[in-house]
């Protein structure tokens, strides 16, 4: 059985990676492809609860280590219960947010040591890297007033702009080390031109 193809997107807050995920689910399954969709943190149920404690803003103040912590927590249970079993069965991953977000967030936005987050990256995820990322990219604002159009604030969310600077410029770093895999989208643009372009991402692979 051929192994399934693994594809993740990323991006900063509001950047509309919740809206293409069902655009792109679609596209693939229209194109005969069995794909499953899912996000991280999260993804299986003990994933979804470390996913209540990371996002939840009245919890007592989260060390960096122990978010970290969680996150890989999380992705080991992904990896290990639905990322790994689909892939062997010839099935798609379609992923909201994966390890790259780990070295926006933490590794730009906390500012933690990246050597660390490659030695947990490596530790968790062994050789398991995305055939695919697209990256959804646009002005922090632009993202931000989006997200906060639809009310309640998260934990992360509650961020001040500076951090979403620092991730979006980690996301762009990431960009620039591995071309081959991270493909850059603008997404302040309408929403039709963004589809358009993450069909010309994605026609490569279907080949
Ligand atoms: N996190 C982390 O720190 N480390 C990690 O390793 C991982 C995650 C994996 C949860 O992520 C948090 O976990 C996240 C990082 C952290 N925190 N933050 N911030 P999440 O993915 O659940 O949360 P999110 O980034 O906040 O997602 P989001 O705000 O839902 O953004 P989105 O999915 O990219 O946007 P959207 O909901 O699709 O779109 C937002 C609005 O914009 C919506 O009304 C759309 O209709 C509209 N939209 C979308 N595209 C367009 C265009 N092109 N034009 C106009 N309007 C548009």
């Amino acid at each position: 059985m051929t192994r399934g193809k693994f594809i993740t997107l990323e991006g900063g807050e509001g950047v509309g990676k919740t809206t293409n995920l069902s655009f792109i689910s679609s596209y693939l399954q229209n194109h005969g492809i069995d794909v499953i969709v899912t996000r991280e943190p999260g993804g299986t149920r003990l994933a979804e609860k470390i996913r209540e404690l990371l996002l939840d803003s009245n919890n007592e103040s989260i060390s960096e280590s122990a978010e970290l912590l969680l996150m890989f927590a999380a992705r080991a249970q992904h990896i290990k219960h639905v990322i790994e079993p689909a892939l062997s069965q010839g099935k798609w991953v379609l992923c909201d947010r994966f390890t790259d977000a780990t070295y926006a967030y933490q590794g730009g936005g906390r500012n933690m040591n990246i050597n660390t987050i490659e030695w947990l990256e490596n530790l968790i995820q062994g050789t398991l890297r995305p055939d695919l990322t697209l990256l959804l990219d646009a002005p922090v604002e632009v993202g931000i007033e989006r997200a906060r159009d639809r009310g309640q604030l998260d934990r992360f969310e509650s961020e001040k702009i500076d951090f979403f600077e620092r991730v979006r410029q980690a996301y762009l770093r990431q960009a620039e080390l591995y071309p081959e895999r991270i493909k850059l989208i603008k997404a302040d643009q309408p929403l039709s031109d963004v589809q358009n372009k993450l069909i010309d991402m994605l026609r490569p692979l279907i080949r």
